[in-house]
């Protein structure tokens, strides 16, 4: 009991050293920036292969920020991208990058095993940083960035894009009214046959691939919706035999609330409609029921009435479907960083966030392998 009452207070007073360290930011930048906060803030994307496409289109609809460079350590990516979105200057050494540029903000877009080295060099510039998810190949790494960040005093978000979505804010919406009343149950599911190995040839070689790369996101929406997770049981299957890692995952977990969920995700179903990449919700509550279904349906249900509403995400006129729910929750994330920036908030996807879905994914492979039901570490 005192234990658990001393690392809440612990918690605390992290929480407001933080929130203090993110506020000195604000104006510490306001200062850079010549007390003039119509100027953008000036920010580079560091990793130019097939996502950071999207962050450079969503970054150009968001008049607050301006990419003056852009990095990669293939210089012709770099170089390709540079031209294709006007940024003045592309480099293939992020060490130059920070050397010769001004930054306000650096928006990493590499693959996980580059994220450590790259959030460090970010923290010892002092740049506040988003970085894309999964953090970080291991916990150790994980905590690293995260340690890096906090030891700068620098603001560090996840882009944990998936609760950004429209039709998730929209559920988040409904959570919020309160209609629903306490949950006792959720259910988070993500099932395709698309073949995602073709733009990310990458994941094919991942030992641990959907709960890492897919789940993560899966698993965030699950604390979204329903909190903290006590403990969970989790199956692996690789039913693709040309891929390294596991394609199916079912995962049973119990909440601090007392409510149950369950999360399965999938790239291994052949089905009449591919879906991809839909997630389908599931929350039922003491008073309703929320659901969301095929083609952005959005179904409630409480006080023995009935409501259905379209929460279908807009084309951006840059994206294509069926990405375009991903590619508007890029944008939405990167809203959210700069309009936390600019108010010197913590992002809610910051980094120590990110770590307790991070515990999730990481529990999800261990009682995989234990066959018994793992609680999530903490830092
Ligand atoms: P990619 O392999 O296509 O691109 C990564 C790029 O980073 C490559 O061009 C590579 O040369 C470059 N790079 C690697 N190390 C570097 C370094 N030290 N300095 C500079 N450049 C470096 O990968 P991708 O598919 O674009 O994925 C990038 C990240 O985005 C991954 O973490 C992935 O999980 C994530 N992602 C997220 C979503 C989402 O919806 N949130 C979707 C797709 C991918
Ligand atoms: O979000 C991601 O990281 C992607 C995808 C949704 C395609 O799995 O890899």
């Amino acid at each position: 009991m005192v234990i658990k009452g001393l690392v809440i207070i612990a918690a605390v007073v992290l929480d407001q050293v933080q929130q203090r360290m993110h506020r000195r930011f604000a104006l510490q930048m306001r200062g850079r920036l010549g007390g003039d906060m119509a100027k953008p803030f000036r920010g580079a994307v560091i990793g130019c292969g097939f996502f950071a496409r999207n962050h450079l289109h969503a970054w150009r609809e968001i008049p607050e920020a301006e990419i003056v460079a852009v990095c990669d350590i293939d210089a012709g990516r770099a170089e390709a991208m540079r031209a294709d979105f006007a940024v003045p200057r592309a480099y293939a050494d992020a060490d130059m990058l920070f050397a010769q540029e001004q930054l306000d903000f650096v928006d990493i877009v590499t693959t996980m095993a580059s994220h450590r080295s790259l959030v460090e060099l970010a923290a010892r510039h002092g740049v506040p940083t988003i970085v894309q998810k999964p953090l970080a190949p291991s916990w150790e790494d994980c905590l690293a960035i995260v340690r890096a960040a906090e030891a700068a005093g620098v603001p560090l978000m996840v882009h944990e894009n998936f609760r950004f979505q429209a039709p998730m804010r929209a559920i988040r919406d409904v959570l919020a009214s309160g209609r629903l009343g306490p949950l006792h149950f959720g259910r988070i599911s993500f099932r395709s046959g698309h073949d995602v190995y073709a733009n990310q040839p990458y994941l094919a070689r991942e030992e641990r691939f959907i709960i890492l790369d897919l789940g993560i996101h899966l698993l965030d929406l699950a604390r979204v919706f329903l909190g903290e997770v006590v403990n969970l049981d989790c199956v692996t299957q690789r039913v693709n035999a040309a891929i390294a890692g596991e394609d199916v995952a079912t995962t049973l977990m119990r909440h601090a609330s007392g409510a149950t969920s369950l999360v399965d995700m999938s790239y291994a179903t052949r089905q009449a409609r591919e879906p991809f990449p839909e997630t389908f919700v599931r929350l039922e509550g003491r008073d309703g029921t929320v659901e969301l279904g095929d083609d952005y349906r959005l179904t409630s249900v409480t006080g023995g009435r009935v409501e259905e509403t379209s929460v279908a995400p807009p084309l951006r006129p840059w994206a294509a479907r069926p990405w375009h729910a991903l590619q508007d929750s890029v944008y939405h994330a990167e809203r959210h960083f700069i309009d936390a920036l600019a108010a010197g908030r913590m992002p809610e996807t910051s980094g120590a966030d990110n770590l307790k879905t991070y515990a999730l994914v990481l529990a999800a492979y261990e009682s995989a392998a234990r066959g018994a039901p793992v609680a999530p570490r903490g830092r």
